[in-house]
Order: C-alpha cells, then sequence, then structure tokens
C-alpha cells in the first residue's frame, strides 16, 4: 500500500444540489483516515457549492480549456475553475477522448495551462480491449504519455498519473493485479527516463476502472498502485468511504 494512498472521486455527469448531502458525508468522515489522501471532482456546477462545504478533501474538476480566457462559449479557463476553489484537474480522461476527440497534443497543452494557473493535474492513459488483445497496451499508453506530458520546470508533486484501462471503465471488470503492476511499472519507467528518478518518485500512478468497495483493498496493495480514481462508486458516500477505507 502506497504510504498515503491518493482516493479521487470522480462524478462525471452527474450530480445536482442534491448531491451536496453525499460530499458533505465524505468531506466528514475522511477527517478520520487522516493516512488517506481523498478528493473529489464534481461537475463544473458543483464545484463552488462542494468547495465550500469541504474542510478536509480537495476539490478538482473534470476537464479545462487550454486557453487563459477569450471568445471560446461553453468552455472554462484553468483560472477560473482555481477561482472556484479548485486545486486539481482530471484531463485526457478517456471519454474527452472519445466524446470529444481530444489529441495527445490538445491535452499537453490543457496541462500546461493548468499547472501555470496553480492547478495539480491527473493526467489519464489508458487502452482499448483492441489494443491489449493485440499487445499492443503498453506501446499504446506509454505512447500517449509521451505526448502528454508536460516539461518540467514545475514541482512534479503537481503531476498525477491515472491509468485507466478503457475496456474496464463502468464495465464491472477489472484489470488483474499482474495487469495494473505491469502497466505501472512500464510507466514509472518512462517517468524515470524522462524526469529523472528523484522527480519520478514524486509523481503517483492511479488505476482507475470500476474500483469498488470489494476490490479497493487488494488493487490499492499492488506494487506501484498510489491510489485510485473512481467513477460509479464515489457518487454515494457510502461505496465511497468504502473505499477509502480499504485504502487505510
Ligand atoms: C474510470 C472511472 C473513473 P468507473 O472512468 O474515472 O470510472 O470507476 O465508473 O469505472
Amino acid at each position: 500500500m502506497a504510504e498515503r494512498p491518493y482516493i479521487v472521486g470522480n462524478w462525471k455527469m452527474n450530480g445536482t444540489r442534491a448531491m451536496l448531502s453525499e460530499a458533505r458525508a465524505i468531506d466528514r468522515a475522511a477527517q478520520r483516515y487522516m493516512k488517506v489522501e481523498v478528493a473529489l471532482a464534481p461537475p463544473y456546477t458543483l464545484i463552488h457549492a462542494v468547495h465550500r462545504e469541504a474542510e478536509q478533501i480537495g476539490i478538482g474538476a473534470q476537464d479545462c480549456h487550454p486557453g487563459a480566457e477569450g471568445a471560446h462559449t461553453g468552455d472554462i479557463a484553468a483560472s477560473m475553475l482555481a477561482d472556484a476553489g479548485a486545486k486539481f484537474v482530471i484531463l485526457g480522461h478517456s471519454e474527452r477522448r472519445q466524446d470529444h476527440g481530444e489529441t495527445n497534443k490538445l491535452i499537453n497543452a490543457k496541462i500546461e495551462s493548468a499547472l501555470e494557473a496553480g492547478l495539480r493535474v491527473i493526467l489519464c492513459c489508458g487502452e482499448t480491449l483492441e489494443t491489449r488483445d493485440a499487445g499492443d497496451a503498453e506501446d499504446f499508453v506509454l505512447r500517449q504519455l509521451k505526448s502528454a506530458l508536460p516539461a518540467f520546470g514545475d514541482p512534479a508533486e503537481r503531476l498525477t498519473i491515472a491509468y485507466e484501462p478503457i475496456w474496464a471503465i463502468g464495465t464491472g471488470r477489472t484489470a488483474t493485479a499482474q495487469d495494473i503492476e505491469a502497466m505501472h511499472r512500464a510507466i514509472r519507467a518512462l517517468l524515470d527516463n524522462t524526469y529523472g528518478e528523484d522527480v519520478s518518485a514524486q509523481v503517483r500512478i492511479l488505476y482507475g476502472g470500476s474500483v469498488k468497495p470489494e476490490n479497493a483493498r487488494e488493487i490499492l496493495s499492488t506494487p506501484e498502485v498510489g491510489g485510485a480514481l473512481v467513477g460509479g462508486a464515489s457518487l454515494s458516500a457510502e461505496s465511497f468511504l468504502g473505499i477509502v477505507v480499504g485504502a487505510s
């Protein structure tokens, strides 16, 4: 188990103000598990409200625009997220890549913009089932990261990687501990080569894809797993806290 596992809830396109009670319950309970770093990424519309409720947990967003400001109807800049109380932003999630055609180049620009605004970044990567079955999973994920990773100058502790095999997202399927460990080790080796071992050691690598209370402890005990990015199971305080307990 990592020294201080990082457990991040990604509410995706879920949540109205009625969900604030779940956020409040998560925040209150998180105070009993100080050995776990707990965070939530609600939809944009709830960031400020959840931020006002939260004393213990970190609040973040699920995307941002690469630009600083301007005529981009419907978009949100990283500085606006910071102003609303966000401390981090999830970038490059496979649902953004799939639904909005996001490229590694665009994701890299978003990362630079988020770091510039003082946010922490959770950079997502992961392969499809076809890619895994073809034996190309590792090459594919490393290529994604190579073209999206920021050039350092920024403190490494502000970058987190989330490995999320697409075929395990919201499907109830999870990768085996061996698959997860092998991919996380490959990502660590890439970070070592890119930034040097001292900087790389500060970058956490999370696993995401159908993490739930029943499998959390096993996944989080896998070597090189620094925490979890949790979708469906973060929507209720009870199941999300079950994962936090599994991490403690
Ligand atoms: C992967 C994950 C959270 P879920 O997308 O990012 O979602 O836990 O529902 O598979």
